[in-house]
């Protein structure tokens, strides 16, 4: 089902160090981007995303964009055509940013900016919401600062 599994170049997984930030890039066509951040169980990371990706034709920001934009209305009827849910992320929007760890579904949602306290130790990685089969058309990358906050 997934098939642009996307390695960082970051090449020995790491963890990060309290205070330590580090900066990655996460593809919009690849349906796991592989950060090789080492997240570790009970330690709380701030992650802060930049830059706009493409689902398309339309731009978003790491908090991705609903069906019911209204510039795109050709493509909201068919969003609600197929309607909400089938997204991988289920009742998020379209193109949020979501991370994972150990690529499974240990997933949470990201965005431009949010705080997680991982509930597990394994590696992060990162995907644009979107349908399964639909990676084929997104372009772009954003910029992910993960910091290891305490
Ligand atoms: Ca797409």
């Amino acid at each position: 089902m997934y098939k642009n599994n996307c390695k960082s170049i970051n090449m020995f997984p790491t963890t990060l160090k309290k205070g330590e930030t580090m900066n990655v890039e996460i593809i919009a066509a690849c349906d796991w981007n592989n950060t090789g951040i080492i997240l570790e169980e009970g330690q709380t990371y701030d992650f802060h995303a930049f830059g706009n990706w493409i689902d398309s034709i339309i731009f978003s920001d790491a908090n991705g964009y609903q069906y019911d934009n209204p510039q795109i209305p050709w493509y909201s009827k068919l969003g609600n055509d197929i309607s909400d849910g089938f997204q991988r992320f289920p009742n998020s929007q379209l193109f949020k940013l979501i991370g994972c760890i150990d690529n499974q579904n240990e997933c949470f949602e990201i965005g431009v900016n949010n705080t997680i306290t991982a509930n597990k130790t394994g590696i992060l990685y990162c995907y644009a919401n979107d349908f399964s089969v639909m990676y084929g058309n997104n372009l772009g990358k954003l910029r992910l600062n993960v910091t290891h906050l305490y």
